[in-house]
C-alpha cells in the first residue's frame, strides 16, 4: 500500500468525537463475505432461518466493528446471489468504503462485476479488495487471480485499492485487512451532522413497548429522542421514542451510524423499506426527476429513448421510465441528460447517485446523478436543456436565477433552498448578491423574484391601465379590483399587490378612490359628457328635492347615460341617495344648511318637520332622511332625530 500515512494527531486532537464509518461488503455469491464479517466481528449476519437452511445470504446483515485505529464501523453485509441484487442495493447506498470480496479459488465472477459497477455508480471511491479463501489455493493461482482483479479495476476509482489476502477459516490476513481498512478510512471526511436528518429505511419492525422501529444508515444529521421527523413519501409526522445503534440505546445517533429509530405516530404497515425518515419539510417526494444518466460500458446495445427500468435510490426500488432528453439513443459507456418518470414517488435530493436496472431480466445497466429532484415533465427535445445544464454544473447564483426564472410569484428562501438542495444560509447569501447585482428583487419581505419577472409584471399592469383609460375617457381610471381580476392569469395575486404598490410609490400610476390611471396623462373628461352632466344637474335642480327618478332621466340620455352618471358620482357632483333617487351635491348641501339652521333652534326633528324643511312628500322624504342618517347629519332615536356629528362639518362620509 502506498497511501500517505494518516496523522495520528488528527484523531487524538478531538478525542470526544468518535470517528464513524459505514463499510459494505460486495461480491459474488458464496465468495465468503459473511464468513469474513463473522471473523472480524464475531457476528453471524445470516440471521433468517432460510439463510441458515440454504447457506446463502438473502437480505442485508449488520455488525459493529471497532478498528485498531478506533474507528467505529457499521458493517453492512450484502447477499451475492444475482436474484438478491435489489437487497444489496438497499444497503449499499451511503457506504464510506467497500470490501470487495473475491474467493481466490473462483476469481472474478458475474456479481463481482455487477457489484463493482454498482459501487462505482454510487460514487463509492474507497475500497479494499479481499482475496479470500486463501487457504484453498496455491500462490501461483492466487497471483493470477490478483492480476485479473487489477485488470478489472483498471480505470475505476478502485484502481489503486489495496488487495489483501485473507482466510476466514484460518484467520490469516486479518491484521493486514484491518490495517488496510484503517488506511482507507483515514482520508474519509466526516458526515454532515449539522444538516437536516436523512435516513433511507432498510428495515421496519415492531418492538414490544416501543411500537414501530425503522432502521437504516443515517446519511446526514443527528437523531435524538423527542425529535419531530417526517416519513416520506407518505408524509407522516412522527416523534422519536428511542434511538439505538447496533442494539445499544443512545442519546443521539449521528450521521454515519447504523441507526434504529423507534417512532411514535405511525403503524408498521404504513412504512416500508425504501421510505425515508427526514427532518420535517427538508425534502419533497417526486415522481419526475431530471438526471445525468450513464450507461455501463458493457451494455450490449444502444439505449433506446424511453425504456422501462427499475430505479434504485437510497433503499428504494421504483419502476419507471428513463427518457433521454438528448438524442434518440445512447451508446454503451456514454452519458446523457435524461428524465426519470416514476410510477411511485421517490425522495431525491440534488446530487444523489442512483442505480438503474433493466426491468426484465433485472440486471444493472447504468446509473447517474440527480440534477433536478423535483422536475416537471418535459417533451423530448423541446429545448430547455441549457437550463438543465446550468442546474447540473452552474454556480449557485446561476442556478438560483434559472430557478427564479420559472417562478411566477415571489418565493421564500427556504423553498428555494429546498428546491436547489442547498443550505438556507448559502441561498440567502447568494440571493443578496443577486439583488445587489440587480438580477433579483424581494418584492415581499423574504420572498424573491427575478428582476425580469418583476419588471414585466409592472409593465403588464401599466399597459392594462393605459388600455382601459383609452377605452373609457369619461372615467378617471380602472377600479383596482377589476384590474387585478382581469390580469389574474397573467400576474399572480401576491405579485400584483407588490407590483401595484411599487407603481404607486414610483408615481407611475395615480390613484383616486378605487380608480387608477397613468400618472403621466392628466384626466380630462370629454366635453360632451361634461355638458351632459351639466344638463342633468339642471334638470334635477329644476324641481327642488322632488326630483325625477334616476331611471327616468337616464333613459332620456340614451347610450351615454351610464357614463354621465358614473362621471357625476366619481366627481362628487351627483349623489345616489337611494335605488330610485339621485341628487346633485349642491341640492344636498342646501338641505344640510337648512337642517343645521333647524337644529340651531331646536334639538329634535320630527318627520313632519323634515318634510317641511325639505319641501317634499313622504315618497322623497323617507329616502332623504335615511340618507341623512347614513352620512351622519342626523341621528335617529325612535320617531325623532337629533343633530349628527357630521352635520356641522358637512362631510358626507
Ligand atoms: N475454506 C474456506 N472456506 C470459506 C472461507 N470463507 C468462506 N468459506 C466458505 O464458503 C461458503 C460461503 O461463505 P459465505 O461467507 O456464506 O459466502 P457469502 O459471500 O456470504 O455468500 P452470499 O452471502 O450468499 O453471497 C461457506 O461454506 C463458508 O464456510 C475461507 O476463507 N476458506
Ligand atoms: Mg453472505
Amino acid at each position: 500500500m502506498t497511501r500517505a500515512p494518516s496523522k495520528p494527531a488528527a484523531a487524538a486532537s478531538a478525542p470526544s468525537v468518535t470517528r464513524l464509518a459505514i463499510v459494505g461488503t460486495a461480491g459474488h455469491i458464496d465468495h465468503g463475505k459473511t464468513a469474513l464479517v463473522r471473523r472480524l466481528t464475531g457476528v453471524d449476519t445470516d440471521r433468517l432461518p432460510e439463510e441458515k437452511k440454504r447457506g446463502i445470504s438473502i437480505d442485508l446483515g449488520f455488525a459493529p466493528l471497532v478498528t485498531p485505529a478506533g474507528v467505529h464501523v457499521g458493517i453492512v453485509d450484502v447477499p451475492g446471489h444475482e436474484r438478491f441484487v435489489k437487497n444489496m442495493l438497499a444497503g449499499v447506498g451511503g457506504i464510506d468504503l467497500v470490501l470487495m470480496v473475491i474467493a481466490a479459488d473462483e476469481g472474478v465472477m458475474p456479481q463481482t462485476r455487477e457489484h463493482l459497477a454498482i459501487v462505482q455508480l454510487l460514487g463509492v471511491s474507497r475500497g479494499v479488495v479481499v482475496l479470500t479463501k486463501r487457504d484453498l489455493v496455491e500462490r501461483e493461482w492466487l497471483d493470477e487471480v490478483a492480476r485479473d482483479v487489477r485488470a478489472l479495476l483498471a480505470g475505476s476509482p478502485l484502481a489503486e485499492a489495496p488487495i489483501v489476502e485473507f482466510s476466514a477459516l484460518t484467520g490469516a490476513g486479518q491484521e493486514p485487512l484491518l490495517a488496510a481498512i484503517d488506511a482507507a478510512l483515514a482520508t474519509a471526511t466526516g458526515r454532515k451532522t449539522a444538516e437536516p436528518v436523512r435516513l433511507p429505511i432498510d428495515r421496519v419492525f415492531t418492538v414490544e413497548g416501543f411500537g414501530t422501529v425503522v432502521t437504516g444508515t443515517l446519511w446526514r444529521g443527528m437523531v435524538r429522542v423527542g425529535d419531530a421527523l417526517e416519513l416520506l413519501p407518505g408524509g407522516h409526522a412522527v416523534r422519536v421514542r428511542r434511538v439505538q445503534v447496533h442494539g445499544a440505546t443512545v442519546e443521539e445517533a449521528r450521521a454515519g451510524q447504523r441507526t434504529a429509530v423507534a417512532v411514535h405516530g405511525v403503524a408498521k404497515e404504513q412504512v416500508a423499506r425504501g421510505d425515508w425518515l427526514v427532518a420535517p419539510a427538508s425534502l419533497r417526494a417526486s415522481s419526475v426527476l431530471d438526471v445525468r444518466f450513464e450507461l455501463l460500458p458493457d451494455y450490449p446495445r444502444e439505449w433506446k429513448a424511453a425504456t422501462r427500468v427499475r430505479f434504485h435510490l437510497g433503499a428504494s426500488e421504483i419502476i419507471g421510465r428513463l427518457v433521454l432528453l438528448e438524442g434518440t439513443s445512447l451508446r454503451a459507456g456514454s452519458s446523457a441528460l435524461a428524465q426519470v418518470l416514476l410510477e411511485k414517488p421517490a425522495v431525491p435530493a440534488r446530487g444523489d447517485r442512483f442505480v438503474v436496472r433493466s426491468y426484465s431480466p433485472s440486471r444493472t445497466v447504468g446509473g447517474g446523478t440527480v440534477i433536478e429532484p423535483v422536475a416537471t415533465r418535459r417533451r423530448r427535445r423541446a429545448g430547455g436543456l441549457d437550463s438543465l445544464a446550468v442546474h447540473e454544473s452552474g454556480s449557485l447564483e446561476a442556478r438560483l436565477l434559472e430557478r427564479l426564472a420559472t417562478e411566477a410569484r415571489p418565493v421564500a428562501t427556504a423553498l428555494l433552498a429546498q428546491a436547489l438542495g442547498e443550505s438556507e444560509a448559502g441561498v440567502g447569501a447568494a440571493l443578496a448578491g443577486l439583488v445587489s447585482a440587480g438580477e433579483a428583487v424581494a418584492p415581499v419581505e423574504g420572498r424573491w423574484l427575478a428582476v425580469a419577472r418583476w419588471s414585466s409584471a409592472q409593465e403588464t399592469i401599466t399597459q392594462e391601465v393605459e388600455k382601459y383609460c383609452a377605452k373609457y375617457p369619461a372615467r378617471y381610471g380602472v377600479p383596482k379590483g377589476e384590474l387585478k381580476s382581469g390580469l389574474k392569469s397573467a400576474v399572480d395575486a401576491t405579485l400584483f399587490d407588490a407590483a401595484f404598490d411599487a407603481l404607486v410609490a414610483a408615481s407611475t400610476v395615480a390613484v383616486r378612490g378605487e380608480r387608477v390611471r397613468p400618472a403621466s396623462s392628466a384626466w380630462e373628461p370629454p366635453a360632451a359628457t361634461m355638458a351632459a352632466l351639466g344638463r342633468v344637474e339642471a334638470e334635477l335642480e329644476a324641481n327642488g328635492l322632488a326630483a325625477p327618478e334616476t331611471a327616468a332621466w337616464l333613459a332620456k340620455l340614451g347610450a351615454g347615460g351610464p357614463e354621465v352618471l358614473s362621471l357625476g358620482y366619481f366627481m362628487g357632483r351627483l349623489v345616489r341617495v337611494s335605488q330610485e333617487f339621485t341628487y346633485t351635491a349642491r341640492q344636498l348641501e342646501g338641505l344640510r344648511t337648512k337642517l343645521a339652521a333647524h337644529f340651531a333652534k331646536k334639538p329634535t326633528l320630527s318627520v313632519a318637520e323634515f318634510k317641511e324643511i325639505a319641501g317634499v312628500s313622504r315618497k322623497y322624504g323617507v329616502p332623504l332622511m335615511e340618507h341623512c342618517d347614513r352620512v351622519g347629519w342626523t341621528v335617529r332615536g325612535g320617531d325623532e332625530r337629533k343633530a349628527g356629528g357630521r352635520l356641522a362639518s358637512g362631510r358626507r362620509d
